[in-house]
């Protein structure tokens, strides 16, 4: 049996201080601030320097910068990184997560990574795809960060609005505790030929009758 190697282009879309290296900040000592270039923050989120100030330096992290959200409270760290959906499409949104060992969240506090349609208002129209990371059940550490990702995949007609990557609190829980963020992706890819046709076969009843009848033509 030949197995071909399955080699998909994936675009990076365009993502503003993916990795929360501005505002640079000195490299010395406790130092973070409340903002993050590029991103919209809602609650309290920001960036911080990756030197161990903050309990550990974390390992697995771009750059020198981390970025932040309190996990105690609602908030969110937000970017549209696409002004339409295209059809037949694979997205992907990855980060970086941990923990932090001065500021430790306690168990059962969520994060969510988020895909969504939005209108021009910023309203959603539909969250796409979600990945929830629960505190207790994800492979978690102060030490070093680990990857996740939300998916969706657009089918013959791509969802309206913009396409927006969002990282919010899900469950608020705890007196105090961080979340610690690095290098936010969205990943755009074609679906994988099989996955599209049987998406291009879902959505057209005639095309599924044209396949049943052995390739008769059906109007
Ligand atoms: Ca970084």
């Amino acid at each position: 049996m030949l197995v071909f190697a399955q080699s998909v282009r994936a675009d990076l879309l365009t993502l503003r201080n993916a990795s929360f290296e501005e505002p640079a900040l000195a490299r010395e000592g406790t130092n973070a601030t409340a903002s993050a270039d590029g991103w919209i923050i809602d609650g309290t989120a920001g960036v911080f320097v990756n030197n161990g100030a903050f309990g550990n330096r974390m390992e697995g992290a771009v750059g020198e910068q981390l970025g932040f959200l309190n996990g105690t409270k609602a908030g969110s760290l937000q970017q549209i990184v696409a002004e339409k959906l295209d059809t037949l499409t694979v997205y992907s949104a990855k980060a970086l997560v941990g923990l932090r060992k001065d500021t430790p969240l306690v168990k059962g506090a969520s994060l969510l990574i988020k895909l969504q349609a939005v209108d021009a208002d910023g309203k959603v129209l539909r969250t796409l795809g979600v990945k929830e990371i629960l505190v207790g059940r994800e492979p978690l550490s102060d030490e070093r960060l680990t990857e996740f990702v939300a998916s969706y995949t657009a089918g013959v007609s791509a969802p309206k609005g913009r396409l927006r990557v969002l990282v919010a609190v899900g469950d608020a829980k705890g007196e105090k505790g961080d979340w610690t963020i690095d290098s936010v992706r969205v990943e755009a890819s074609p679906a994988p030929g099989d996955l599209a046709a049987r998406l291009t076969l879902a959505a057209d009843p005639r095309a599924r009758q044209k396949g049943a009848s052995g390739g008769k033509k059906v109007r």
